[in-house]
């Protein structure tokens, strides 16, 4: 069988950097079953609307898969009704967050013929068989469907219990050098970086605004000797030379974390990479460690610097605790980000001001301030909902994009143009006392620039000094004084 797998647009705004990684592991485990796999990068290779659908028209796949997440609603909508006018017989199947998080509207608002809850590796492959053998897809657990015209859900799919047993993601499928790892990296790190690479599945805490929680996945993590194995097969055959573990709470198993750099270590693969992770989470030995085996940085979603909104988004963190963890990356070297959310519920002018305060005592370069937004599967969303926030979610899904820059709802007493100006207010302020408090460091930075700038002249005035004088020496003053200035002799 022939399978065409899709991975939409997502971030038309900035280049693209990260795999379809959802979509790599189910190309994966398709080729792996003996089957074939057409894969349409439309977020890497960013074709055209009449590319991505003479491309489709030209395959001659059996099935088409699309993976994406919730942002990308609008922009599968309009391919999914393009894709149905030109292949009205190939059965269209669907998964990622998108599907996992609204099956019921994905099934009824677009013409997808069959959406994947979950995990989706072994779904896939029942689900071929299935359709290979004409059998019954009410067999095939994890995937909802339309019914004798109604919504029909075949029942939950067992988590895959160890992750080591899923095969290397179908990474030779996608642009990796020519796109990918050429955008990775950047600042301190080093290209060719791989900014997609992905160990741990499931989250053990419950944040109001996050989507794991609701999908109830017990934390799973690759073991060390797989991690290792994956960060290899990058090494050698795409030469990374940094990478980003895309992980929602990479450190979660320390022990395994210290496995894991112990390794790196022993081998001196001197890899560069980053991370996110956890303020309770960190201790200086751990932190040290990681340092040695090439962590540059470590982003922490600090969220706020408001006791009340902390609880209110059930974080399980305290403002001491992002203190702490701060400054212990500072310590050993770790460069630390911290990512903020404004407009939760509860948020107020004060609570606002509680977290410019924790950003002046951490004293790092602020990052910016994301609005809170719903996003269909997490406690805020329902939230949202019960209170009569989200009238009309279709158009709601519509507008997803970016992240965060938009008030899509509202959930605090404040109007709309109020919180913008807060977020605004809130920034300078935040940039000022970073500023003031960086001001020799500045100075410096500036005196650097301007060293760059006079010896890079320097350097092409000894470049064009010999042809000038040349020329000058063959033509004499007046010619080369006409020549420079553009005058006809
Ligand atoms: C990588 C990632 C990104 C990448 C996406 C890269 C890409 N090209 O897809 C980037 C950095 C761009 C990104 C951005 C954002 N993201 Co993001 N991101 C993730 C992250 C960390 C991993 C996604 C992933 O690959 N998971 C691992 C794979 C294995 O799981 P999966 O995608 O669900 O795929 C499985 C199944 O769904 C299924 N499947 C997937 N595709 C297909 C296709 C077919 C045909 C089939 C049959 C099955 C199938 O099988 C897969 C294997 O089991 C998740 C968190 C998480 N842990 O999932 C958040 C997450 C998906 N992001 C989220 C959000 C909200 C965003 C942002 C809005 C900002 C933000 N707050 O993070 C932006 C939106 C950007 C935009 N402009 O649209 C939410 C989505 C919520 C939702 N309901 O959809 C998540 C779940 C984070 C969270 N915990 O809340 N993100
Ligand atoms: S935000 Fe992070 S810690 Fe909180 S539930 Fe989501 S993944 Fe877990």
């Amino acid at each position: 069988m022939k399978v065409l797998l899709i991975s939409p647009l997502l971030a038309p705004q900035r280049k693209p950097v990260d795999i379809n990684i959802g979509l790599a592991y189910i190309a994966a485990v398709i080729l792996k079953a003996g089957h074939e796999v057409e894969l349409l990068d439309i977020e890497g290779y960013r074709y055209t609307n009449e590319e991505v659908l003479e491309k489709i028209k030209n395959s001659n796949c059996d099935l088409i898969g699309i993976g994406t997440l919730i942002t990308g609603y609008k922009y599968v909508k309009g391919l999914v009704n393009e894709i149905k006018k030109i292949k009205p017989n190939v059965p269209l199947i669907i998964g990622g967050s998108i599907a996992t998080s609204i099956p019921e509207i994905i099934v009824s608002d677009m013409q997808i013929d069959y959406a994947v809850i979950g995990e989706g590796e072994k779904t896939i492959i029942e689900f071929i068989d299935t359709l290979k053998s004409n059998g019954d897809f009410s067999n095939v657990k994890g995937l909802a469907y339309k019914k004798d015209g109604k919504y029909f859900y075949t029942g939950d799919r067992e988590l895959i219990p160890n992750l080591d047993d899923i095969p290397i993601p179908a990474w030779h499928l996608f642009p990796l050098k020519e796109v990918y790892l050429k955008n990775g990296g950047g600042g301190i790190f080093p290209k060719p970086f791989a900014a997609f690479f992905l160990s741990t599945r499931g989250c053990p805490f419950h944040c109001t605004y996050c989507y794991n929680p609701l999908q109830n996945q017990k934390i799973r993590s690759y073991s060390a000797a797989r991690f290792m194995e994956e960060i290899r097969y990058l090494r050698y055959n795409y030469q990374i030379k940094g990478f980003y573990v895309a992980d929602d709470l990479f450190i979660y198993n320390r022990k395994r974390v210290v496995e894991i750099c112990n390794i790196m270590i022993k081998e001196k693969l001197n890899l560069k990479w980053y991370t996110t992770a956890r303020v309770n989470l960190v201790d200086e030995e751990l932190l040290r460690l990681m340092k040695k085996a090439g962590c540059l940085s470590l982003c922490f979603g600090v969220e706020t610097g408001s006791l009340l909104i902390l609880k209110n988004i059930k974080k399980q963190a305290t403002v001491d605790q992002v203190e702490k963890a701060i400054a212990l990356c500072k310590k050993v070297g770790i460069k630390p980000i911290c990512s903020y959310m404004i407009g939760n519920v509860g948020e107020t002018r004060e609570t606002v001001f509680e977290s410019v305060e924790l950003m002046k005592r951490l004293r790092i370069r602020p990052t910016h301030f994301f609005f809170a937004t719903p996003y269909p599967g997490t406690e805020l969303y329902d939230y949202a909902k019960e209170n009569g926030k989200i009238p009309n979610e279709i158009e709601l899904f519509s507008m997803y994009g970016e992240q965060g820059e938009k008030i899509l709802v509202n959930f605090t007493n404040m109007p709309n143009k109020e919180l913008f100006e807060l977020r605004a207010e809130a920034i300078k302020k935040a940039m000022d006392n970073y500023y003031k408090q960086n001001i020799f460091r500045y100075i410096f930075h500036l005196f650097f620039l301007i060293f760059i700038a006079i010896r890079n002249l320097f350097r092409k005035f000894v470049q064009i000094f010999p042809r000038f004088f040349n020329y000058l020496n063959k033509n004499g003053f007046k010619k080369t004084v006409n020549k420079i200035i553009g005058k006809k002799a």
